[in-house]
């Protein structure tokens, strides 16, 4: 056994050839299934036990030696003449690129929504998303009852009835009157809440932009022609808006605003459902209970306010069905959206 292990560890030394198959050949007949020191380790359950622990550690330092070897001229082998060069290798072999990040469709939208509206003067402002009952709904001429109060429909914290995460991003503007005199222009994009059952059409977590301006004699004349001038922006130098008639409690007038669909240019498709409009967002005119809360005089001032659903409109711009897909993080979905902003 002694005699076996020095002859095949002088043999392992005195290897060298730095040609592949060779290398390759001698790593099969050292250490293959039937290679020479495979078949010795087989020997060693042969040898009396008072011995095994001596030529146990000998083999192993024969059988380490040995792959050590066969690595050190695989290594060297790399690259000889009469062999393939490996890619590896080759220096002039082009650079693997990283792929690049994409900014998500849901910022995408949200970031062109508040460029359009910064062209028209509008500010950003932001706020918390944990917030009390006073700046989502009370300042807002929520009646005490209304149902968005309940547990049904909104996140508390803690069971307290006070604190609770925000349903709409109308708090920061409730916040930009409290802390400022008009003129007051602010558009409040963010993350809202709201305790709802998700579906290709909801979710719990969904995106606002809102905005609101106050001024001395702003009108609802002021209010459609800057909401037009977006959708115009926003869709296209060929889209036009209509407004119906709807309700909130912190605007009197309320409306919400229809823009031209344009994917059918108004004929009727599947998207529109029919009807050559699309829903983009809600509007009115600020109530002037909601004015005197936030300390700002509704006898000398007026105002407008308008609020849409980011998810909604980047499903209406790119055509995605499922409003699922936004939440995900699927890069196969994300890495299809390209932006400036
Ligand atoms: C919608 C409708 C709307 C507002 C939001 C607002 C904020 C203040 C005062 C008055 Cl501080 N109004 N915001 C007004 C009308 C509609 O949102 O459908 N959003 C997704």
């Amino acid at each position: 056994m002694n005699d076996k292990i020095n002859s095949l560890l002088s043999r392992v030394e005195a290897f060298a050839s730095k040609i592949p198959s060779e290398v390759e050949a001698f790593r099969v007949e050292m250490l293959g299934k039937k290679g020479l020191i495979t078949l010795l380790m087989e020997e060693f359950k042969t040898v009396p036990s008072e011995q095994k622990r001596e030529f146990g550690q000998r083999l192993n330092a024969l059988k380490s030696r040995a792959l050590e070897r066969v690595a050190e001229l695989k290594e060297l082998s790399d690259g000889v003449a009469g062999e393939a060069t490996p890619l590896s290798r080759d220096a002039t072999r082009p650079g693997t690129t990283q792929p690049l990040g994409s900014r998500h469709p849901i910022s995408i939208v949200m970031n062109r929504i508040i460029a359009t509206f910064a062209r028209l003067g509008y500010v950003i402002a932001e706020g918390p998303e944990i917030e009390d009952d006073y700046h989502v709904f009370g300042a807002l001429n929520f009646p005490p009852e209304h149902p968005a109060r309940d547990m049904q429909d909104t996140f508390f914290i803690q069971r307290d009835p006070d604190i609770l995460l925000r349903t709409h991003t109308s708090s920061n503007q409730v916040r930009a009157m409290e802390t400022q005199q008009p003129p007051i222009r602010v558009v409040c994009p963010g993350r809202v809440f709201r305790n709802e059952a998700i579906s290709y059409r909801a979710h719990c977590i969904f995106h606002q932009v809102e905005g609101l301006y106050v001024d001395e004699g702003v009108s609802f004349a002021d209010m459609k022609q800057s909401i037009l001038y977006f959708a115009k922006e926003f869709f296209g130098e060929g889209a036009t808006i209509r407004m119906r008639p709807s309700y909130f409690p912190f605007t009197e007038p309320s409306a919400e605003v229809d823009v031209s669909c344009n994917l059918c240019g108004g004929k009727g498709c599947n998207v529109c459902k029919g009807t050559g409009w699309l829903e983009i967002m809600g509007c009115g005119m600020v109530d002037p209970n909601v004015l005197r809360n936030c300390g700002i005089d509704p006898e000398r001032y007026s105002g407008f306010a308008f609020g849409m659903g980011v998810e909604r409109i980047a499903m209406l711009l790119y055509g995605v069905k499922d409003l699922r897909l936004y939440f995900e993080n699927d890069v196969r979905f994300l890495s299809q959206f390209q932006s400036a902003l």
